[in-house]
């Protein structure tokens, strides 16, 4: 019965088409009260729809700078910036904020294999291998950092440290596996030699803000900084992909962050339509969840902004592990035509009242 439920193609009435705004200003309302407001975005196709800046005053890059796509050989460590640049320009030209997303990314090689780091060390001499990638993150941060300097200023340096499922220990990715667990602690050090005027955050999808991973995660943020190694902000993903996180335990977990002296920042905002499907009005109260969300980032000093995982409902990460996520995904605030969806002005009237 539950699988059928789950698997069961749905589709809700879009009463919101009724009134969909000719333009709307969440972007200039964010930047008035100093929050970023942004989307991932996959190309520069979404960039440049007449809707971004009217959403948005911040971008986050959803793949360009990731390892996988900026070397183009492994072995002699050769980069191709051509991509990258090109959005990231456009981006900084459009008057947008860039976030840099992400220079150590485990998962990307374990589960996307983009690139198999695995399968690149295994050609080399067991003895070997540390170092070799021990060598290959360290210059991947510094060419990356050198490159982006002055254009980017705030970046995840290490994505994703914790076990997915597990109860808050360090999940055994590849950089673990053949650094060790100080592969964190060696990245984030480097960040700072390599340019020290950037932000440096460690980003980290934590399923909800009460459970012992998310307690892991804020002790392992704490001896970091007890231990002064450089760290300016932490990025709460937010992905809510089986249950929705009661959006108040948010706000109590940021602040401790906040109390560490750290930025916060919700990274990768969304929500799947389908954990509404009991609301009369699934996409209202996806809007009011989002809102809810934006709140407990404007009641925190300390948190900067707010970042949904994609553009448009066209596409979305979720939609190809459709055995993970059946569909009704609809996570973002523009729909499959890009019509403006009900969270938009629903958290456009936060600015009205905050700050
Ligand atoms: O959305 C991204 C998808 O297109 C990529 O294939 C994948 C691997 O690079 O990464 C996805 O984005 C992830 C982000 O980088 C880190 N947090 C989880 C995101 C969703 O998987």
């Amino acid at each position: 019965m539950s699988a059928l439920w789950i698997y069961y193609p749905r589709e809700y009435i879009r009463s919101y088409l009724a009134s969909v705004p000719e333009t709307v200003s969440l972007g200039n309302k964010a930047s008035l009260a100093g929050v970023n407001v942004g989307a991932a975005v996959r190309d520069m196709n979404q960039l440049n729809d007449s809707r971004y800046l009217q959403l948005y005053n911040s971008v986050t890059p959803e793949n360009a700078l990731k390892l996988g796509r900026v070397m183009t050989d492994l072995d002699t460590q050769t980069y191709d910036f051509e991509e990258a640049d090109a959005l990231v320009n456009h981006a900084l030209a459009m008057g947008l904020n860039v976030r840099g997303h992400a220079l150590v990314f485990g998962k990307a090689s374990d589960m996307f294999k983009s690139p198999d780091l695995d399968a690149w060390l295994e050609q080399y001499p067991e003895t070997q291998r540390s170092a070799m990638l021990t060598q290959l993150m360290r210059q991947h941060i510094s060419v990356m950092l050198q490159h982006y300097r002055g254009r980017i200023h705030t970046w995840d340096v290490v994505n994703e440290v914790l076990d997915l499922f597990g109860n808050g220990n360090i999940e055994k990715n590849v950089f673990q596996r053949y650094v060790g667990e100080d592969y964190i602690e060696i990245a984030l050090r480097t960040a700072k030699e390599a340019d020290e005027t950037i932000k440096i955050v460690l980003n980290e999808q934590l399923n909800n803000y009460t459970d012992n991973r998310a307690e892991a995660f804020f002790e392992l943020i704490k001896s970091l900084v007890e231990r002064g190694v450089p760290l300016d902000g932490v990025g709460l993903q937010a992905h809510n992909l089986y249950s929705l996180t009661p959006p108040h335990t948010l706000k109590a977990y940021m602040k401790r962050f906040a109390a560490l002296g750290l930025s916060v920042e919700i990274t990768e905002l969304e929500a799947r339509l389908k954990l509404f499907s009991n609301f009369d009005d699934p996409y209202l109260a996806q809007g009011k969840f989002y809102r809810d969300i934006t709140q407990q980032c404007l009641d925190v000093k300390a948190c900067l902004g707010v970042t949904f995982w994609g553009y448009s409902d066209e596409t979305s990460w979720m939609n190809e592990l459709p055995y993970l996520f059946p569909v009704p995904n609809e996570p973002y605030l523009l729909d499959i035509n890009r019509k403006v969806k009900p969270a938009v002005s629903l958290i456009e009237s936060l600015f009205d009242s905050n700050r």
